[in-house]
């Protein structure tokens, strides 16, 4: 038992296993765990199997404990408030640690704060959490022991993690968003290799901090470090998503981008969908937007255009890899949907109403007198009048001041309910990608839709994406952010080197993925939204799949190829083709010219010459304008 093992360490403690057998853990299993029982000082230990039965036991605790509220209206649903102190992803306390700097962050400019990921020397993350954060932070509480797998269990393109946390929300959602099962041991076998994944929310037992809303958290003290080279990710003080989640933004992207990397994959902050013509004819399409800017709205779009069908296989992340057949196949590594509440409802995304209706964990939504749940944009779908309890707990109706929800508030819920989910999406090869399409938030100035000249301008353009800031983290206003592949916050190493990765792909055997942009967020002169968005998003989708058929239906500007007016299906629509795809020679000017001073600023002699050169190519064009 585990008595012998910390013997055998030299461990002086053992405490009770509450649930789980461990002798049957593969022993760099049982090793891992009580090195960090060692060090955090839990109660107990719980070995979790991802049955029905632990999360309903989870869940009565968590109930009856206050930190959740059964929605009555629904299956199984609950809500979750978090002290409002932890409500988004922390990307200033968030690091990578290697040895060497240069292999998390570009060489920066002289003078200039690099934005592209944050290093932290090993001796430092040694400091900070070995010795200062995590001795004894989960005292008082139990250790949760989670295996979950990123992608199918067992699957070729799959990894495998185990997760130690001291927080029972993070048990709960973990089972949503990733497979936790005791079939991950078997998978491992005596010695396999897994990514390390310790998560505490920082509150020990005696508390040293009121707890607000049954939700305990340090904020002050949050810090999330990543190791690529011991493939580790420690984070402490937050329960909130992205921060406690270790399976998602942590371990499949900032870690996996870097395994990729050295294996010659993607791992990519990028919708995946399938999209079937009136025809039949079916295309693939990856999305990278950055954090609330459209992703899961996508995903499970509902085509205003008679005939079309898209059918969902993930709305937040893909790891692509290129097959022996030179095409390249994406898998979804997640098991649910992490989405953000506000905005959607009946009319913009009825898919994903439909998807979180059971078995969901609603977080720092509003609720209903009668159990259900409220955010801002379901005005139209409650009874008037009807009593609202906000998120911060207020008593509140539509039309009062304040927000029902929080901004970042998110809906967690499993995927496998989502009524147009793909045949494919668990298929462990996954599915072959034609296109690639980029966007962000783009008030002024950024056409609704257009095409790279080739895969070299596709991912310069990738590297130029900038979009307005968002809640899904802590930034402040509605200032215009360079987000890169929308992957900046998520980066797992030097995005100079990243971008000669995505470069070095090009290869003329293999069938390279047409790259595209897109803009759901134009507003015109009266601040209003020169594009109705969401459903009629499929226009946009129709013109990409018929470009990737190689219609002749494009004509060359200075920043990609453009749809030839009228070529772009407007049926039925009052939309202003000018308003919609018009190029502001000023605007551009500008563009290019920031564009080209924040590479150089930010990734500095890091840049590959292929994108150096792309960006001097635009330059010219946008001159001759
Ligand atoms: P993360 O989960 O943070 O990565 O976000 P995401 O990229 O999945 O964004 P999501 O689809 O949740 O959309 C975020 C917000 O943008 C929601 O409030 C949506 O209602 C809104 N949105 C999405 N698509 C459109 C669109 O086509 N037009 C407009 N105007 N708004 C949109
Ligand atoms: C994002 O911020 O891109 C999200 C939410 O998808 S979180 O899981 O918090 O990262
Ligand atoms: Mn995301």
């Amino acid at each position: 038992d585990m008595e012998d093992f910390m013997e055998e360490m030299g461990g002086e403690i053992s405490v009770p296993v509450l649930n789980g057998d461990w002798d049957a853990l593969p022993a760099n299993v049982r090793k891992y765990i009580a090195e960090n029982v060692r060090l955090c000082r839990p109660k107990g230990v719980f070995i979790c199997d991802g049955s029905d039965e632990e999360a309903e036991e989870i869940t009565e605790k968590m109930v009856n404990r206050g930190l959740l509220t059964k929605l009555d209206k629904y299956e199984n649903c609950y809500l979750c408030r978090t002290d409002p102190a932890d409500v988004a992803r922390v990307e200033g306390r968030t690091f990578i640690v290697t040895k060497e700097k240069f292999e998390t962050v570009p060489h920066v400019q002289e003078g200039v704060k690099g934005i592209l990921g944050q290093w932290m020397s090993p001796e430092d993350a040694e400091r900070e959490m070995v010795q200062d954060r995590f001795p004894g932070c989960m005292k008082g509480r139990v250790m949760y022991v989670i295996p979950f797998s990123m992608g199918p269990v067992g699957g070729a393109l799959s990894k495998v993690g185990v997760q130690l946390t001291d927080f029972n929300y993070v048990v709960l959602s973990m089972r949503i968003m990733t497979r936790v099962s005791s079939k991950i041991w078997d998978v491992l076998g005596e010695n396999g290799e897994f990514v390390q994944c310790i998560h505490s929310i920082g509150a020990p037992r005696p508390l040293q901090r009121k707890v607000i809303n049954h939700w305990p958290c340090n904020p002050e003290r949050i810090m999330i470090t990543h190791f690529p080279d011991q493939r580790k990710i420690m984070s402490y003080g937050s329960g909130y998503g992205g921060n406690s989640l270790l399976g998602k933004k942590c371990f499949a992207l900032r870690i996996a981008s870097r395994i990729a990397k050295d294996e010659g994959w993607l791992a990519e902050h990028m919708l995946i969908l399938g999209v079937t013509n009136p025809q039949g004819e079916e295309k693939f399409i990856a999305a990278a937007f950055p954090s609330a800017c459209g992703k899961t709205n996508l995903a499970m779009l509902t085509p205003s255009l008679p005939g079309w069908k898209v059918r969902c296989l993930g709305d937040d992340i893909a790891w692509m890899r290129f097959d022996d057949e030179g095409r390249l196949r994406a898998i979804n590594p997640e098991a649910g949907f992490f989405g953000v509440a506000p905005g959607t409802n009946k009319k913009t995304n009825p898919v994903a109403m439909e998807t979180c209706m059971k078995n969901t964990i609603f977080t720092n939504v509003g609720m209903t007198a009668d159990g259900g749940v409220f955010w801002e944009g379901m005005e139209k779908e409650i009874e008037r009048e009807q009593k609202i309890t906000t998120w911060l707990g207020d008593q509140w109706k539509v039309g009062d001041k304040g927000k029902a929800a929080h901004p970042n508030s998110r809906f967690c819920c499993p995927a496998s309910q989502c009524p147009i989910i793909h045949d494919k999406w668990e298929d462990p090869a996954g599915v072959p990608i034609d296109a690639i399409v980029f966007g962000g938030r783009r008030p002024e100035g950024v056409p609704l839709v257009f095409e790279a000249f080739d895969w070299e301008h596709g991912v310069m353009l990738g590297a130029a994406l900038k979009s307005e800031a968002t809640a899904a983290a802590e930034f402040k206003g509605k200032q215009i952010m360079h987000d890169p592949m929308a992957m900046r916050p998520f980066m797992g190493y030097n995005f100079g080197d990243y971008l000669q990765h995505w470069s070095d792909l090009n290869k003329p055997e293999r069938q390279m993925p047409k790259i595209f942009h897109v803009n759901w967020f134009r507003l015109n002169d009266n601040g209003k939204f020169v594009w109705p968005g969401f459903g009629d998003n499929i226009r946009v989708l129709d013109w990409i799949c018929r470009r990737v058929n190689g219609e002749d239906i494009a004509v060359p500007s200075a920043i990609g190829q453009l749809p030839v007016e009228g070529s772009l299906n407007l049926k039925g629509l009052n939309v202003s083709w000018e308003e919609n795809f018009s190029l502001p020679k000023k605007y551009w000017v500008e563009d290019i010219e920031e564009t080209k001073s924040f590479l150089q600023a930010q990734v500095g002699c890091d840049l590959p010459l292929t994108i150096s050169d792309e960006v001097a190519k635009q330059e010219e064009r946008i001159r001759l304008m």
